[in-house]
């Protein structure tokens, strides 16, 4: 076995490697660039090396660097992880001149696959079951037209050099055929600089059901079984699985003596992924192999009880494979969800920022928590947006698919927005319960997995209004006892006391401002709340201690938590989370308030229009400015006579919870 090897990697990929590594008495060495000063994965490795910029093709990309980073700390591996340089023949190849192991298979099986039509004619002679069409080197207009009407219309287009779905064009007739070419071509081009294209028959609701071999250099070759992969949006996976329902044995054995095939038609070593599409008649077709350890590996490894990092090692370290084929069994169902921080309600636009609050659920023998980043790291737009990877087992699909849904409502993140809310729908949603899977899941089911949270979420806006009543307290008491620590909320104003015992505020939900009236009735252990939200009045009461709130609404308890960021709240309860904000109070009536908090943002948001210039004298409550947070706009008046000495800001920027906006001077009583 190695005694120390380097991860070429970052994020949570490089963390799990560093975790089997170090339990298997193997030092670790990491590469950072500049972002990743402060990462997890730097600080989990013996030792870092820094390769360069932020950029990955200045860092994670520079194969010389980091062929360098293990000659200067003697590691005698390189372990790639994914993506980056996982599946980069040259970079294997300098690996193997410079005397470093290459923690994956060959040059040439690497080459093999890199190529699609390389590929398919491999897997042609080796006999593994191909989709019918067409892919020879004559790549003539007229030829693959001809082609395309042999196979029989719809027909694929597919980029010789492809992935993800780029350079991809479905046709369905004939006279569409050099126009969906000329484009196909042209994306090709852009993206691989290859234009060169294969022809396939078009499957039209196809499952992505994939076979993890693993093989060594003595000649042993094994499958551990297949994930299910199908629900996918625009080529990216979101929630895998293993096994793949509805498989029988017999099934199972093709697909994976298939896939032992095609590995071993190409002399390959390491972890291996070959990926097929099975159509509806349990008809199953070779797409690609993938000649690295994959994202979804650790579904496989839940339901065989194997840690295929440790394999990898071992097999590269020259031993045998630890199992024989019949040696190896499924026990139970696992699930894989990926935790973005993204924006399902904006087209799934990457997000980017700090995670402020971050807690994952807990993990036990039922779920796992794949993750490189800890609360207070920041999500930057250089590397792939991806917080954690959520792994679920229990004995059954169902009991499973249970689990997940159980930590996603447990899952807390807050500071950007995530995908969380998503996966819990679709996780709970029925034709998931039912595994109706296919590669169009998300679009038929598109309704079901983005229904507005709007009206359960009126539900919650007496949990809401309780948190903000103790909040307030709490801050009234820490002020009395002289902490008054900064914040735009930190005065009652926004919920006064209007009669006795009698609160109104209105509390903004997805942009929306709700009015909840409160009445205080009793006191001491016996003090409740009486909330009206909407058409129901409860009676709450609760503790808040911390970021947790205990809460009493007419009898029915539970324990939340609260987590206050740039003006707003986040609420993780058992419907997972709730964004929610107190509506912007009237500035202009407040008394007794700091000019800081006056003219403070509410809350993240962006400048849209300054109504008084800077010098100028201006009345007691006129408009200053205007700015939208939580799809609505605030106006910030004049708390008196007086002048605008300056704004700090200009008509489109963007603006913090908290940022003092503009600079005001009251006129001198006359
Ligand atoms: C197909 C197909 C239907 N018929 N090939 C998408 C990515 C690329 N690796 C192959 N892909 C597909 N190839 C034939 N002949 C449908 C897809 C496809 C798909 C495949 C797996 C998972 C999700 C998908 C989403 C859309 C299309």
């Amino acid at each position: 076995m190695f005694s120390k090897i380097l991860v070429a990697n970052r994020g949570e990929i490089a963390c799990r490697i560093i975790r089997t590594a170090r339990r298997m008495g193997v030092a670790t060495v990491a590469v950072y660039s500049d972002a990743d000063r402060e990462a997890l994965h730097v600080a989990m490795a013996d030792e870092a090396v820094h390769i360069g910029p932020a950029p990955p093709r200045e860092s994670y990309l520079r194969g010389d660097r980091i062929i360098e980073a293990c000659r200067e700390t003697g590691a005698e591996a390189v372990h790639p992880g994914y993506g980056f340089l996982s599946e980069n023949a040259d970079f294997a190849r300098q690996c193997g001149q410079a005397g470093v192991e290459f923690i994956g298979p060959g040059v040439a099986a690497i080459e093999a696959m890199g190529s699609k039509s390389a590929a398919k004619s491999i897997m042609e002679k080796a006999g593994v079951p191909l989709v019918p069409g067409y892919h020879e080197a004559d790549q003539s207009e007229e030829r693959l037209a001809a082609a395309a009407v042999d196979i029989g219309f719809p027909v694929l287009l597919k980029a010789v050099a492809g992935g993800g779905g780029k350079g991809m064009r479905l046709v369905s007739t004939a006279d569409e055929f050099a126009g969906a070419l000329a484009a196909a071509r042209r994306e090709a081009s852009s993206s691989f600089g290859d234009d060169d294209m294969l022809v396939e028959k078009y499957l039209s609701r196809p499952r992505h059901v994939e076979v993890q071999v693993f093989c060594d250099r003595h000649g042993h070759a094994v499958y551990l079984f297949e994930r299910d992969c199908s629900v996918q949006r625009r080529h990216q996976k979101i929630i895998e699985e293993a096994p793949a329902p509805g498989m029988t044995p017999e099934l199972r054995r093709q697909m994976g003596e298939a896939a032992v095939l095609a590995a071993r038609a190409i002399d390959y070593e390491g972890a291996g992924t070959v990926e097929f599409l099975l159509d509806g008649q349990g008809a199953f077709y070779f797409m690609e192999m993938n000649t690295r350890l994959q994202v979804e590996h650790p579904v496989t490894e839940m339901i065989t009880g194997q840690d295929l990092v440790a394999w990898q090692l071992r097999v590269a370290a020259g031993e045998n494979l630890p199992l024989k084929q019949e040696e190896l069994r499924i026990h139970g169902h696992a699930f894989e969800a990926r935790i973005y921080a993204e924006d399902p309600d904006n087209d799934f636009l990457p997000a980017t920022g700090v995670l402020a609050y971050l807690q994952p659920p807990a993990e036990n023998p039922h779920v796992r928590v794949d993750t490189g980043v800890l609360q207070g790291d920041e999500v930057s737009v250089y590397y792939d947006p991806m917080i954690a990877k959520l792994v679920v087992w229990d004995e059954n699909r169902e009991r499973a698919l249970g689990r997940l849904a159980k930590a996603l409502s447990e899952y807390r993140v807050s500071g950007l927005s995530t995908n969380i809310s998503f996966l819990y729908n679709l996780a709970t949603s029925l034709p998931f319960k039912n595994a109706e899977l296919d590669t169009h899941f998300i679009e038929t089911h598109h309704d079901l997995l983005f229904h507005s949270t709007d009206s359960d979420r009126v539900q919650d806006l007496p949990l809401a209004s309780l948190y903000l009543l103790l909040r307030m307290e709490r801050r009234a008491r820490e002020r009395a006892g002289g902490a008054d620590p900064h914040s735009p909320w930190n005065s009652s104003s926004a919920w006064r006391l209007n009669q006795p015992s009698m609160h109104t505020g209105a509390i903004v939900l997805n942009g929306k401002p709700h009015d909840v009236p409160v009445v205080e009735i009793g006191s001491g252990d016996q003090r409740r709340f009486r909330i009206t939200a909407g058409p129901k009045t409860v009676l709450a009461a609760g503790e808040l201690s911390g970021n947790e709130l205990h809460a009493d609404i007419d009898g029915y308890r539970q324990r939340v938590t609260v987590v206050p960021h740039d003006g707003q709240f986040t609420l993780f309860g058992r419907n997972g989370a709730m964004q929610f904000a107190l509506a912007q109070p009237d500035l202009g009536e407040e008394e007794g308030q700091s000019a800081r908090d006056v003219f403070s943002a509410p809350m993240h948001g962006v400048v849209i229009k300054l109504l008084a210039d800077a010098g100028a004298a201006v009345e007691k409550h006129q408009p200053l400015l205007i700015m939208e947070a939580m799809k609505m706009e605030h106006t910030i008046r004049a708390p008196a006579a007086g002048t605008v000495t300056e704004f700090f800001f200009q008509a489109g920027d963007q603006v913090s919870g908290g940022e003092e906006l503009l600079g005001f001077s009251p006129a001198k009583e006359s």
